[in-house]
């Protein structure tokens, strides 16, 4: 097996090489011996010259005594028109004599969201830089504040500019000429502050020849001081510091390992520093395998010496608890302190590194004195500094004044999660790989014959012919049409895998159209295909900046193209980092070249959601259907959400990388993507059957659910481990399947407002300061407390309960208390599990064999009462499947319970279209039970319109509250209705 995976043989030995070596790694797995990543195959700061370059120059300011920044808005070129504030900003250490063309560009826009953009250009560059993000990214423009909405105040004698603006007239920005740094305050609490430290490094394009003849010249005058001086004396040899040889590293070449990125356009990174003020929990910046609340990369007791970085890339059995770039990356950060949240959304796709400071005393005291003035004042703030390779400095600034507003705010901007196929939010089987029709047959049967629900069979690379995509290894698939529809008649689907690197093979259709068409990644000379090195051999990349690529690609999805597809067929995207095995850091070179002449270093971490979203268009617009697209991807960049799913890659069959999902996922979530999850049981390895059903119990609680392994792992269906551990993974499964509807009206909430699914504790609790640093236990949505166990041989755990109502046990109804911790059960057969109090919950407790069998199936409302009395909730529901809820066919209802009475009333707006087939269908499926938890009296007489319903009631055990089922209310999940309890 091992030699096909890494293709047949390979063209130079250092490919053959990194075959073996991954190979033998996944050996040592298989041999039970878990073996680090490579680190030497990735760079380090400085390993990279802009890093460096941006580092030393942050060393610099922090050696220099009252650095200022040599940064000046010119005060008189400084207009605010139609909500846009424009100037120049000179560099005065550059620009010594400036002019109307040099300096760079600076503008402010006000948006009529409480968001602020800010963007520095080139005025006159010699050649345009990369600004193209923004049209791949932004889903439409945005508003602009009204002219109405903010005032600009006189400068003040130190020249500072203030923009009072928003909403409620909440925000001020203080702009300062000299040394340019600006301030944003709300309610008149600063909270972010841009080039507070000085930092700003913008690299202007340049000829290599006057570069060349600058040094040129500094030799020379090097030459004429050693000729003077026979006895070179160390006072007189101009030789450049160690700090000095940093900030000039590596401008026009650089070499790692034997690769050499030949930087056509020489150096053109820039950087800047935001100031968190009052803030010492900052969020954000997936994709790493670290905490949620993000550690400090420099300063004293810094628990790391590297900035996080923002690279997508291919990492071989990654290292848990390391800023090291992963499969995805998206530069959106919040803060949030108990007085403050703001968030920032750094909007470059090219490689950016981010160094974290925590400063325990905010040493600025605002922006008059900034000059350092050595007088603390007591918030603590954290410092952070910015770093990209190319393009132009494009950010948005998020004023809140709550998180929620800034979910809001910033996907209003990168566009919301994509509503899902139902079915895609239950569980999915998945290993590399199954290997025949066969097999799959007996799988599927196994889930059945075990009475274990799954939605969605996977194959992996192996079921093609030859890793080429598109096609069927036909002696083992014989008949993919025919397997499909057998899963299909369960309700059950199929997921093949479509990777973005396409086998050179003149006799495959894919390859011999790409070539014809001209659709491939160009080398850095522009003209030839890109060549590299991946599952299939010699392969080549598609380029999805081509509109021509995009569409090509997106038709090869068509049942006619896709021989052996179906509408039950639906795709995932690996490997599109893009990882390549013969690349520099197992990717693809930076200076190769895609449409319109552009550079990929541009754009790197954005390739692989340009594949994405072409996969997902190809899947949406599959001939004749009216079906959502699922597609799962591994790389992603910031508005990912907008075309499917992703997962964390290959992580290992360890309990630190089961730990590790939890705040992965988090982090992932409040950068905007909600639908994710990471493999259950872990890729590489084998795992422990403890661990594996440890996995499952925390796995139900990710976005998106599937088990996955490595080709030479053991199997390991849930079946295979005897019992108890068969009996629990099947209780696990069926949990997930019973909130279904919870889930998916979860879904449809972050599809409307952007919030995400699974939440940090703060975000649900932003008052209390003991949740802020808490990333092993969160919540879904707002009702489900979870508390993954990720330790062997734990039969107890301590739960943080926060707020200050009760929280209900999901299986037992036990009831704890908050706030505070609490050391609780967490027996072999469940995790703590915990309703809020104030919550209703919809669910379907029937097992069945899929979510599409659950169609047809009746609700259950769990209502916990707060200690009023009272609770909310909702239900979203739709077809699952269509765009017709786009046109109203959906059913959006409120639940609520005060003065003892639970009222359903509609959600839908009037003009959300007609109602059709769906609404009339499902509105009339009944609600079977209520279970009424948290009253203090046993519920005695339960009545719908005078009618008397049956209710019984025990005690809780735990506390003096009751339980009360309410059974068969004869209500209907689509109508009104209010139910009396007394
Ligand atoms: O296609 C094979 C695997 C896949 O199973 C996994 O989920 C991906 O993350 N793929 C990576 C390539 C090989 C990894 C060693």
């Amino acid at each position: 097996m091992i030699p096909a995976r890494g293709g047949t043989r390979t063209s130079s030995s250092s490919r053959t090489k990194r075959t073996i070596s991954r190979s033998v790694l996944a050996l040592g797995l298989v041999l039970g011996c878990v073996s680090a990543v490579k680190r030497e195959d990735f760079k380090t700061c400085a390993q990279s010259g802009f890093c460096t370059r941006n580092r030393a120059y942050a060393e610099l300011a922090k050696e220099t005594p009252q650095w200022i920044s040599p940064f000046q808005l010119n005060p008189s070129s400084l207009r605010l028109q139609g909500g846009i504030l424009t100037g120049d900003l000179i560099n005065i250490e550059e620009d010594k004599q400036p002019s109307s063309k040099s300096g760079l560009a600076f503008e402010l826009h006000l948006l009529d969201n409480d968001s602020v953009r800010v963007r520095i250009n080139e005025r006159d560059p010699i050649h345009p830089r990369y600004d193209g993000v923004k049209d791949t990214v932004l889903i439409k423009p945005y508003g602009m504040a009204n002219e109405n909405s903010y005032q600009k105040l006189a400068k003040d004698d130190s020249g500072v500019l203030t923009i009072q603006y928003g909403n409620k007239n909440q925000n001020t920005i203080k702009v300062n000429s000299a040394p340019f740094k600006i301030e944003f305050l709300v309610n008149g609490v600063s909270t972010v502050v841009l080039n507070d430290e000085g930092l700003l490094k913008f690299e202007r394009l340049r000829k290599k020849q006057e570069e060349a003849a600058q040094e040129k010249e500094i030799v020379d005058e090097d030459k004429l001081v050693d000729q003077g001086d026979e006895n070179k004396d160390d006072e007189v040899k101009i030789e450049k510091s160690e700090l000095e040889t940093k900030l000039e590293a590596n401008m026009w070449e650089e070499k790692f390992k034997e690769y050499t990125d030949s930087k056509p356009r020489g150096p053109e990174s820039f950087g800047m520093d935001i100031t968190f003020s009052g803030i010492d929990h900052v969020y954000g910046i997936p994709q790493h395998a670290s905490s949620l609340s993000l550690k400090a990369t420099k300063g004293t007791d810094a628990p790391y010496n590297e900035p996080y970085r923002l690279y997508n890339l291919d990492v071989f059995e990654y290292e848990v608890d390391n800023p090291m770039a992963l499969y995805g990356s998206i530069p959106f950060m919040l803060g949030h302190s108990k007085n403050n949240t703001a968030a920032v959304f750094w909007m470059n796709a090219a490689e950016t590194w981010i160094d974290v400071e925590k400063s325990p005393e905010d040493k600025t005291g605002g922006i008059l004195s900034w000059i350092k003035t050595k007088k603390p004042v007591s918030a603590p703030s954290t410092k952070t500094h910015w770093i990209s390779e190319a393009g132009v400095l494009d950010l948005f600034v998020f004023l809140g004044p709550t998180h929620r507003d800034i979910f809001r705010q910033y996907t209003s901007l990168v566009g919301t999660t994509a509503l899902p196929q139902a079915f895609s939010i239950a569980y999915h089987q998945c290993r590399w790989n199954y290997n025949t029709q066969q097999d799959v047959a007996e799988v599927d049967a196994g889930f059945d014959e075990h009475d274990i629900p799954y939605d969605v069979l996977w194959l992996d690379i192996e079921h093609t012919n030859g890793k080429r995509y598109f096609t069927w290894d036909h002696a083992k698939f014989p008949d993919p049409m025919d397997m499909q529809r057998a899963l299909g008649a369960k309700g059950r689907k199929m997921v093949t895998i479509i990777d973005p690197h396409i086998k050179k093979d003149n006799d495959y259709y894919v390859s011999k159209e790409g070539a014809e068409l001209d659709v491939y990644i160009k080398n850095k000379d522009g003209n030839s295909d890109f060549d590299g090195w991946c599952w299939p051999g010699s392969s080549q990349w598609i380029d999805f900046y081509n509109p021509k690529a995009r569409d090509w690609w997106a038709s090869q999805f068509s049942y006619d193209r896709y021989v052996g597809s179906t509408n039950t067929l639906f795709t995932w995207n690996d490997m599109n980092e893009p990882s390549v095995f013969s690349g520099p850091e197992i990717t693809i070179p930076k200076d190769v070249i895609h449409y319109g002449n552009m550079e990929h270093r541009n754009v790197h971490n954005l390739y692989g959601t340009m594949f994405h979203s072409a996969t997902a268009q190809g899947l949406t617009q599959r001939n004749e259907t009216n079906q959502r697209p699922f597609v799962l991807s591994r790389a992603f960049f910031a508005g990912t959400q907008r075309f499917g799913a992703i997962w964390t890659g290959d992580n290992l069959a360890t309990w630190e990388h089961l730990e590790v999902a939890s705040p992965m996922l988090l982090t992932i979530g409040l950068a905007g993507i909600p639908f994710s999850g990471a493999d259950v049981g872990g890729f590489f390895g084998n795992p422990e059957p403890e661990l594996l059903t440890r996995w499952y119990q925390a796995g139900i609680y990710y976005p998106f659910f599937r088990a996955h392994a490595h080709l030479d792992s053991k199997r390991r269906e849930p079946w295979l481990f005897g019992e108890p551990y068969t009996t629990q993974m099947r209780e696990a499964i069926r949990t997930r399947y019973s909130f279904l509807p919870f889930w998916y009206t979860l879904f449809q909430e972050s599809s409307v407002d952007g919030m995400p699914i699974i939440r940090p504790m703060f975000v649900e609790f932003p008052e209390d300061e003991a949740v802020f640093g808490m990333d092993d236990q969160y919540m879904v949505g707002n009702a489900l407390l979870v508390k993954p166990v990720s330790k062997p041989g734990v039969t107890r755990s301590t739960v943080y309960f926060a707020g200050t109502e009760k929280w209900f046990g999901i299986k037992d109804y036990s009831v704890e208390q908050g706030p505070g911790a609490k050391e609780v059960a967490s027996p072999a057969d469940k995790i703590p599990v915990y309703q809020r109090a104030g919550t209703i919950v919809p669910k379907r407790e029937r097992p069945r064999r899929s979510s599409k069998a659950m169609e047809n199936d009746p609700f259950t409302l769990v209502i916990a009462l707060d200690s009023n009395g009272e609770a909310t909730g909702r239900i979203y529901l739709d077809d699952g499947e269509s765009f017709d809820y786009q046109t109203g066919d959906y059913i959006l209802r409120e639940f609520k319970v005060a003065d003892k009475v639970l009222t359903s009333r509609n959600l839908k707006p009037a003009d959300a279209g007609e109602t059709s087939e769906f609404v009339k269908r499902a509105g009339a499926l009944r609600i079977e039970r209520l279970v009424v938890l948290g009253s203090t009296v046993p519920l005695k007489e339960v009545t719908v319109d005078g009618r008397a319903v049956q209710v019984e009631c025990s005690q809780a055990p735990t506390d003096g509250s009751y339980v009360c089922t309410v059974k068969e209310p004869k209500v209907l999940i689509g109508e009104d209705f209010s139910i009396a309890f007394a």
